[in-house]
């Protein structure tokens, strides 16, 4: 149920009501602000984590988001090669000006501003996945394949 639900946890809710999914949002006691964190709080593999990294496109200063393991990290040169300039790690500030969300529970949906998303292929070899819901104690559970849905992302090879 999203009764109790912060507010941040309850938009990413909505928004998951909005594509028809029957997607839950779970507000746990324990962090969830990083991957690791996220796993243990959960009981699952840091893999099956799908961390939301936002970027900033160095030229153009638009936002790219990718969906990543959680145990694998973002190759920028492969980030770079996908969309024609040059990115950077986005800061704090940025995250929030372009998703509305705090880093540590910036969600693969629902964001502020319209975000290009590519998904980390390594995801879809779990039959089951995490995201973070809009809070560092906030996620979700799903299955690659909606992920897909609900993101429109594209899965592409970005690990280093
Ligand atoms: N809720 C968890 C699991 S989904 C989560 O959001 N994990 S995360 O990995 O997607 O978010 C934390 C990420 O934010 C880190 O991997 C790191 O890339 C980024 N991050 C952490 N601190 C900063 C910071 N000060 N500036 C920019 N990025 C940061």
């Amino acid at each position: 149920m999203s009764g109790n639900l912060s507010s941040s946890a309850k938009k990413v809710q909505e928004t998951l009501k909005g594509f028809g999914v029957s997607l839950e949002v779970a507000e746990l006691p324990d962090s969830t602000r990083t991957s690791s964190e996220a796993a243990a709080a959960i009981g699952c593999r840091v893999e099956q984590i799908a961390k939301s990294l936002v970027f900033r496109a160095k030229e153009s200063n638009f936002p790219v988001l990718v969906i990543a393991s959680g145990i694998n990290r973002v190759d920028e040169k492969k980030l770079k090669a996908l969309i024609g300039e040059p990115v950077g790690k986005a800061d704090a500030e940025y995250v929030r000006e372009n998703t509305g969300f705090a880093i540590g529970g910036v969600p693969p949906v629902g964001h502020k501003k319209k975000i290009k998303t590519y998904i980390d292929e390594d995801l879809f070899q779990y039959e089951t996945i995490w995201a973070a819901a809009g809070t560092p104690h906030a996620v979700f559970r799903l299955n690659p394949n909606e992920l897909l849905k609900i993101t429109g992302g594209m899965p592409v090879s970005i690990k280093k």
